[in-house]
């Protein structure tokens, strides 16, 4: 949720401080991003139909928020100028972590109110640093950033300046020259401020961005949390407070993700929603394009194909093309054309007192569709099998901070194991992370950060709303992604809970409104005769975790367990079922035959097991499995954890251990099994390469 500030706007009152009031106390009214039809008194539909197939052309991306989230991208009309690198930044120690608003850091240079950090963005603030005290820091902590901009973005009243904050984890309040400009709650999506004003106002060709970060989780936040005051003053410090999270990952936190300024005009295309669909063999593309500034202007659209020649145009803010003998959008592995994109240019003309106008933008479109029956996954009306992974955010020092050379690895990784589709456990990806699945034909199930819905007061309505506007910004960021094929609004809530009726029914049916040309789903670890959130998603994806975390040691009940698993499931519901966590701890080069808990010998031990039954049950209504995890990662710590999760079949520094061998082989004959078009994929070996063009 965020709530941009009008430019002009006085400074700020000192702003709350956690964790005695935490973010989700004081939330926004409403603000800037409110629902026309939609929110938590919903009317909620009847469940959705296991059978219904998800029309690919139904129009009624309804997107509720103002204001489109378009990702940045340079053109003759927009120019952009990156923020990542050293910024200034100071942790709040004070008791009541509020000296920040107390003192108004934001009101001149960070450096004048007290020491400063230097701290590389983006990157958690975590591990870069030598103070332990930082490592599990909660509270508010503060970066400052001084940018020198364009002449042109300072003094052409007809450019419009935009800050963009890629993900600021948790609750944000942002600064520039002192001004309060923008609030947002919640670390995995991003926002924007409209700051044309505060950097033309004066002869400044600078300007200081000041951003106040607070980690706190509550309750009602997403993900939810719990701060913890120990009071036994006999045991702890006078005010001594910890952060419980239900949650299986390190709550890293900071700047995550790119910061940037971009400029578009002050008419300008602010978002576009496409839709695409088949009909025999033309191609089928649904835009709407929303424009800002004026309500007079001339819209022309051109689809072109990846040779650069125009295939299709049209003009006005909506409309259909239509493209022959179109190429489709497959996901890899699965046709040999995998990935077909096309490229939407919209260009905005118009005529203003001060001369013509123009704007300039071009997305990436891949046509296709995605639908569901009783029993399959169908992607273009082929059948889709997930052969995949779960992920994370998360690799050494830099957290969850976004980095080039580790996503480009993790990419490699996912093609040498013949992967083709992972779910981004537990909270919306980096936007770049997104692109490159198109680019790649990477299949993606889009997770909101619902993740440690555990507690009653997590399923009340504050939470709800907060839930239904996360996935507003979801849908908004990610609508336009061809791999993405399905939504999931949460992983591993307590859904037995008697308000997970409503809350899941609501929350998908307004998933549904905001896209109708995707299904939904939440996954789940309850029983499938106890889990009331059941009945409203498309897909059953289930977590389980045989001979993990009961029968210790016992690999020989995987096999009756999970058959059992699975029948009770189809039986009740008739739909579809992905199996989206299995897995077991293992510590890299601890070897131990008959297998022990721990080694790399019971990993792949247990994953074979998994495998047998998953064989059977994929010829009748199982439609995907999804490894826990890719890659090792951080959590909290506990006697459970040693040094973290470690059930992935790589290292935290992308090694392999011996399971990833045993998946590579099977995510490859799955490939060769599952293949629609064509011959066979070539033997696993071709996997070394890296992803080509
Ligand atoms: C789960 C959770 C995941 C955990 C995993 C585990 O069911 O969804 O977040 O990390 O189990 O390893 O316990």
């Amino acid at each position: 949720m965020a709530r941009e500030a009008s430019a002009g706007a006085r400074d700020r009152s000192p702003a709350p401080g956690p964790p005695s009031a935490p973010p989700g106390a004081r939330r926004l009214a409403a603000g800037g991003w409110r629902l026309a039809a939609s929110g938590a008194g919903i009317m909620a539909r009847g469940p959705a139909g296991a059978a219904a197939v998800l029309g690919p052309l139904l129009w009624g991306c309804a997107l509720a928020l103002q204001g489109g989230m378009l990702y940045p991208r340079e053109s003759p009309s927009r120019e952009r100028k990156e923020l990542d690198g050293l910024w200034s930044f100071r942790a709040d120690f004070s008791d009541n972590r509020r000296q920040g608003f107390e003192q108004q850091w934001y009101r001149t240079p960070l450096r004048e109110s007290g020491p400063t950090l230097d701290m590389p963005v983006p990157s958690s603030f975590n591990d870069v640093g030598q103070d332990g005290r930082l490592r599990s820091f909660v509270g508010w902590v503060w970066y400052e950033r001084e940018v020198t901009l364009p002449q042109r973005w300072t003094q052409d009243l007809g450019t419009r300046v935009v800050l963009r904050i890629g993900s600021a984890h948790y609750y944000a309040i942002v600064w520039v020259n002192g001004v309060h400009v923008a609030e947002h709650e919640g670390g995995h999506l991003p926002f924007e401020a409209d700051v044309s004003k505060l950097v033309q106002s004066g002869p400044l060709s600078s300007c200081r961005i000041t951003i106040a970060i607070n980690n706190t989780l509550t309750p009602h936040t997403l993900p939810p949390g719990t701060i913890l005051y120990q009071k036994d003053t006999s045991k702890y410090p006078k005010g001594y407070f910890v952060q419980n999270t239900h949650f299986d990952f390190f709550n890293y936190a900071g700047l995550h993700r790119p910061v940037l300024l971009y400029t578009t005009p002050t008419i300008y295309i602010d978002d576009i929603t496409i839709t695409t669909g088949m009909d025999q063999n033309t191609g089928l593309v649904n835009y709407k394009v929303f424009v800002q500034g004026s309500e007079h202007f001339q819209l022309e659209v051109r689809l072109l194909d990846e040779e650069g020649k125009v295939v299709a145009q049209g003009t006005g803010d909506q409309g259909q093309l239509q493209v022959p003998s179109a190429y489709l959008w497959w996901p890899y592995l699965m046709h040999e054309h995998p990935a077909y994109l096309y490229s939407l240019e919209v260009r905005l003309t118009a005529q203003t007192e001060a001369g013509p106008v123009s704007d300039f933008y071009a997305l990436p479109v891949g046509i296709r569709t995605v639908a569901v029956t009783e029993n399959q996954f169908l992607i273009n009306g082929k059948p889709f099998y997930f052969h995949g992974v779960n992920k994370h955010e998360d690799a050494d020092i830099r957290g969850k901070g976004f980095d080039w050379p580790l996503l480009v690895k993790d990419f490699n990784l996912l093609r040498w194991l013949g992967a083709n589709s992972f779910r981004t456990s537990h909270y919306p990806y980096a936007e770049e992370v997104m692109q490159l699945c198109d680019r790649y034909g990477i299949v993606v199930i889009d997770e909101s950060p619902g993740v440690g819905i555990v507690l009653t007061q997590s399923y009340s309505n504050v939470s709800l709303q907060h839930h239904l506007e996360v996935m507003e910004e979801l849908v908004r960021r990610d609508k336009n992604h061809p791999a993405v094929v399905m939504w999931s609004v949460a992983n591993e809530p307590a859904s037995y809970l008697k308000p997970a009726g409503y809350y899941f029914k609501t929350l998908i049916a307004h998933t549904k409104d905001l896209d109708p040309s995707r299904p939904v789903t939440f996954v789940t670890n309850s029983n499938y005769e106890a889990d009331l959130g059941a009945p409203y998603v498309d897909v059953i994806c289930v977590n389980s975790y045989y001979s993990w975390y009961h029968d210790y040691g016992h690999m020989e009940v995987i096999q009756l367990q999970l058959a059992t698993q699975f029948e009770k499931w189809y039986r009740t519901y008739q739909k579809p079922i992905i199996q989206s966590e299995y897995g077991a701890e293992t510590i890299a080069g601890f070897h131990q035959d008959p297998p022990l808990m721990f080694s790399e010998e019971y990993q792949k031990g247990l994953l074979e097991q998994y495998h047998l039954v998953l064989d059977q049950k994929r010829k009748e209504y199982v439609v995907g499995e999804l490894i826990w995890n890719f890659a090792d990662f951080m959590t909290d710590q506990s006697p459970q954890r040693a040094m973290g999760n470690k059930k992935g079949i790589f290292t935290r520094q992308r090694q392999p251990k011996g399971a990833a061998f045993l998946l590579r082989e099977r995510y490859w004959k799955l490939a060769n099994e599952t293949r629609y078009h064509g011959s066979a994929v070539k033997s696993q070996c071709v996997g070394n390469s890296p992803f080509t063009f």
